[in-house]
């Protein structure tokens, strides 16, 4: 049984969904080789316009699996090279949306902070707990953490191990959007809808200029906004949708 199921549930949208319920979810190997496979291959692939990524009602992910980890020494860790796993989501080009229902710890938040929008159950549990068990986030935790709620809150998170609700997340602005827990599929995914039918070339430049430039001075990531808005002026879909918009019809955008 594949532990991460692909499925396409909507037109240009791909729906990854991490399988091992018996295991709150949580990211062994398999997982985390699986993962990366198909982020490679859905973000070469045309047909595909938008990733979303869930696990199940109990568990996003309730961190990387610690059976796999418990006895490891440090050589064997670093020959792992689990970042080029992580590095396939954190880059890939498509849009990637987290559905968080249950459980996402450790590992597990820190794979909804690969995403670029987080849809959470107001019930979910979000934790870096690592502390408790001896080390610390080693998969962006605290550094994509702090981008997101500040260093004081991101401190006392790291540090304490604490566990915070979806609702608590979306306060903190770790979430996008928080909802129902039974809607957070469906919502994440008429998302993923309404994301698939604008210009794939302008949603593309938007994610690149804004992770780039999160980490730039600000002069430089106005430069880079500023080229990219002007590289979208060489688009077949820019002349469509400004065209659509003055003659009061709907865009039909074709990446090109
Ligand atoms: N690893 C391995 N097994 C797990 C994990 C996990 N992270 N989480 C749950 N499980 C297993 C349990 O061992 C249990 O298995 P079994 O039935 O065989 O005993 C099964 O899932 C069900 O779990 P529980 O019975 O514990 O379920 P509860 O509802 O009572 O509790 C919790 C759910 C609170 C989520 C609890 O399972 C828990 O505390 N889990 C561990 C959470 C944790 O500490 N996560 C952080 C792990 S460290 C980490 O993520 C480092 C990331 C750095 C990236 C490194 C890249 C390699």
């Amino acid at each position: 049984m594949a532990e991460v199921l692909l499925s396409h549930p909507l037109d240009r949208v791909a729906l990854l969904r991490i399988n091992r319920p018996e295991a709150k979810n949580a990211l062994n190997a398999e997982v985390r080789r699986q993962l990366a496979e198909h982020m490679i291959t859905l973000g070469a692939d045309a047909s595909v316009r938008v990733i979303v990524i869930t696990g199940n009602h109990e568990a996003f992910a309730a961190g990387a699996d610690i059976k796999d980890m418990a006895a490891v020494g440090a050589i064997e860790l670093m020959q792992r090279n689990n970042h080029l796993l992580w590095r396939t989501i954190a880059q890939c080009p498509k849009p990637v949306i987290a559905a968080v229902q249950g459980y996402a710890w450790g590992g597990g938040c820190e794979l909804a902070m690969h995403a670029d929008i987080i849809v959470a159950g107001e019930n979910a549990s979000f934790s870096q707990p690592e502390v408790k068990v001896g080390i610390m986030p080693g998969a962006g935790g605290t550094q994509r953490l702090v981008r997101a709620v500040g260093k004081y809150r991101a401190m006392f998170l790291a540090m304490t191990g604490q566990a915070f609700s979806g609702a608590e997340a979306g306060q903190m602005g770790l979430a996008s959007l928080v909802i129902p827990d039974a809607e957070v599929l469906d919502k994440a995914l008429d998302i993923a809808k309404t994301i698939s039918r604008m210009p794939p070339l302008a949603i593309a430049q938007i994610k690149e200029v804004l992770l780039a430039g999160q980490d730039a001075s600000l002069d430089t990531a106005l430069m880079l906004e500023r080229k990219a808005f002007q590289l979208l002026f060489a688009s077949w879909d820019q002349k469509e949708g400004m065209a659509a918009f003055l003659e009061k019809r709907k865009p039909a955008y074709e990446g090109v």
